[in-house]
Formats: structure tokens, C-alpha cells, sequence
């Protein structure tokens, strides 16, 4: 049974460590806050004796196979680099880091020590997009020549994450980095990237609409669409829609989770609905079901010796679009990403 160690006992943490109830092969025996109240807090609800103020204490006293680094992204390289010190394997929450370099920093601090750093990017393993990028990667409608994947909400993410207001930088940061990864599963690598970004609410400091043109390196040109700022019905939060045109047919992910497969002239319709697990709440259960599956995943990877799907070298690539992204916006012109 591996040993882990959560830092960051906030708002996303409690579904982490009711997900690492449930994982096979991993148990978290000790978690950290600088803030005593949150400490205390999640140390009551899950039942864990061992809690610390400090990381660095607490990596001190050892006994740890991994840590599961769950502050927001201005902590990540410096937990990340203490972690690395002290040769253990670290699964990060998304955004990776600051800035390219940083990424790139935290990606050779752990490297060297021949542990796996792992980020968290858990929306490609909601379910219905896992089953979509699995009928894309068995060539069931062909080679992708189109894609649109999109992210349309009004709903008040602020509420819960007030950080997300604050800083200069929002949507694509926080959630177009998400849609970027899903589209980098279904596409493949991203040679260039062209965006616009809107500032919508006035009650935000960053930009709340992004529309990004992507040119993937297998042929593919994809539409990735993310808004905050979208009042529809039906109200679709945190869903991902989907259309995607292949050589021989296509894939619909409409609102509720419908599926519509075109293949070889038929039809077929599936209800993708991911299931409410027993600590899940609506509208969230949808990324709760990922964070269980990310999670068992990356303990999975562990064992087998394997490198999982996110780790540090994969995700610095869905980073570096964020980055590129920004620039573009900026620019007004078209990104290449081996320029960054
Ligand atoms: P939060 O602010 O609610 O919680 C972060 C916690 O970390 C706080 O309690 C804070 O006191 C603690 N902390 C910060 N620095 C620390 C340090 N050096 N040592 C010990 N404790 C420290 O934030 P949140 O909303 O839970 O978000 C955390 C991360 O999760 C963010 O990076 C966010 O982007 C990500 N997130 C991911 C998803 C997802 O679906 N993958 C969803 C929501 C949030
Ligand atoms: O997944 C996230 O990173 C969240 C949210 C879905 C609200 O954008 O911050």
C-alpha cells in the first residue's frame, strides 16, 4: 500500500481525499494547511491524526511514497521542489505552474530524482470524453479532420473559488487549459495556436470568454470555445461538448451527456451520463467521477512502473498552449508552439 501526503486541505481537496478513500493501492496518512482552521477541518471530517502547519516538517519526518499537492498555482514550484528533495513521487494540481519556466523547473527537480511528477488534468478522464477519446484513438469515425471542443457556462464558480476573480489572468488559465488537454487527447500535439479572449463580467479581474484555433500535428484543425460568461438554457456546467468530423463519420457530445456516433451510414445514440458517486453532488458529480479516475490512475502508473498519461513531460505541452494562448490574445497574431 503506497503512503501519500496531501498538502492543501481547501475548496477542491475534500473530493481528492474522498476519491483516495476509494483507490486501490494508496492511502493518504497525513495532511497539511498553513491555515489551522482548514487543517483541522478536513483532519476531523477524514479521520487523519497526522496534520502539519508545514510541508517541509512534515516531508522531514518521512514515510512518504508520494505527496498530493492540492494548494493553487502560486505553490506549486516551491512544494514541488521540496517534494523533489525529498525523493518522493508528487501528483500536482493543474494550472502546472506560474509560468513555462517554472513548469519547466518542477519538471527537472523530479526527473533527476527518477520519481514521477504527475499533474493533475483530470477532465480527460471524465467518463463520457474518455469514451469519446477512445472511439477517436480505435479509428471508429476515421482521422479527425475537425473538432470543436467546447466549455459554455454562466454558472458561479466564484462563490466557491473567490481566487478565481483576483488575478489578471481567468478563464483560460483555470478551465481553457482543462478544454486545451482534452483537445490534445482527441488531436493529438498542437503545432500553432491563434486566440481572442473577452472580458466580460465586470465583477472579475481576467478574461472570461477565449475562442482558440488550434492546428494539430496529425492534420486536424480543432475550435476549442470556453465561457464563463454564457447565460443559456439548458445550463450546462461542467460539461464539454463535442463535434468532431472524421474521413469516415462523426461524433456528437451534446448537453446531458448524449452521444451521437455517424458510422459507416448509421446512427447510434448513447447516454454517457457519469455516475453520482456516493460523496459526489450535481452539477460537480461529472468531475468528481475524474478525480477518483485520475487519481487510481497515476497509483496504477506507480505500480506498473509506467509513466501515466499527464505527467510532467506530457503536461508541460497543454501548459505551453496556455501559454501561447495568452500571447496570441495579446499579439493579435498566430502562435507557433515550438517558438515558446
Ligand atoms: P483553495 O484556496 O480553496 O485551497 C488551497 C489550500 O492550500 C488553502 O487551504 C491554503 O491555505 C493551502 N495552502 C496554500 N499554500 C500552502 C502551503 N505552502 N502549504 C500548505 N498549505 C498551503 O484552492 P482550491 O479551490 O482548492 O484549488 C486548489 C487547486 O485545485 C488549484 O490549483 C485549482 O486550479 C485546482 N482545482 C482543480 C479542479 C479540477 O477539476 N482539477 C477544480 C477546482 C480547483
Ligand atoms: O476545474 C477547475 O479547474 C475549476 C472549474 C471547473 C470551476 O473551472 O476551477
Amino acid at each position: 500500500m503506497l503512503q501519500g501526503a496531501l498538502i492543501g486541505c481547501g475548496f477542491f481537496a475534500r473530493n481528492q481525499m474522498h476519491a483516495w478513500n476509494a483507490i486501490n493501492g494508496a492511502q493518504i496518512t497525513a495532511i497539511c494547511d498553513s491555515d489551522p482552521t482548514r487543517l483541522h477541518e478536513m483532519g476531523e471530517m477524514f479521520g487523519i491524526d497526522r496534520r502539519y502547519g508545514d510541508a517541509a516538517q512534515m516531508l522531514a519526518q518521512g514515510e512518504f511514497d508520494f505527496v498530493d499537492i492540492a494548494t493553487t498555482v502560486g505553490s506549486h514550484r516551491a512544494l514541488v521542489e521540496l517534494a523533489a528533495r525529498a525523493g518522493v513521487h508528487v501528483i500536482c494540481q493543474k494550472p502546472f505552474a506560474p509560468s513555462l519556466a517554472d513548469a519547466r523547473a518542477m519538471e527537472q527537480a523530479v526527473a533527476a530524482t527518477g520519481k514521477v511528477l504527475m499533474i493533475h488534468e483530470n477532465f480527460r478522464w471524465q467518463s463520457a470524453l474518455r469514451r469519446v477519446i477512445d472511439l477517436v484513438r480505435s479509428n471508429a469515425i476515421g482521422a479527425p479532420f475537425f473538432g470543436r471542443v467546447s466549455f459554455r457556462s454562466g454558472y458561479d464558480v466564484f462563490s466557491g473559488q473567490p481566487y478565481l476573480a483576483k488575478g489578471t489572468r481567468f478563464i483560460i488559465e483555470d478551465l481553457g487549459i482543462h478544454i486545451l488537454d482534452v483537445a490534445r487527447a482527441l488531436f493529438g500535439d498542437v503545432t500553432q495556436i491563434s486566440a481572442t479572449t473577452h472580458h466580460i463580467n465586470p465583477a472579475i479581474r481576467g478574461e472570461d470568454v477565449a475562442t482558440m484555433l488550434l492546428t494539430h500535428n496529425g492534420g486536424a484543425t480543432s475550435v476549442v470555445d470556453c465561457s464563463y460568461a454564457t447565460r443559456r438554457q439548458p445550463e450546462t456546467f461542467p460539461e464539454t461538448l463535442l463535434e468532431i468530423d472524421g474521413t469516415h463519420g462523426s461524433l456528437r457530445l451534446d448537453a446531458g451527456y448524449r452521444l451521437t456516433l455517424c458510422q459507416a451510414g448509421q446512427t447510434r445514440q448513447e447516454d454517457l451520463s457519469p455516475p453520482c458517486l456516493p460523496w459526489a453532488q450535481a452539477p460537480w458529480h461529472n468531475i468528481q467521477e475524474s478525480v477518483a479516475l485520475i487519481q487510481q490512475h497515476f497509483v496504477d502508473a506507480l505500480r506498473a512502473g509506467q509513466a501515466p498519461e499527464t505527467c510532467a513531460q506530457d503536461n508541460l505541452k497543454t501548459f505551453a498552449l496556455v501559454e501561447a494562448a495568452y500571447l496570441s490574445a495579446q499579439e493579435g497574431r498566430c502562435v507557433a508552439i515550438d517558438s515558446l
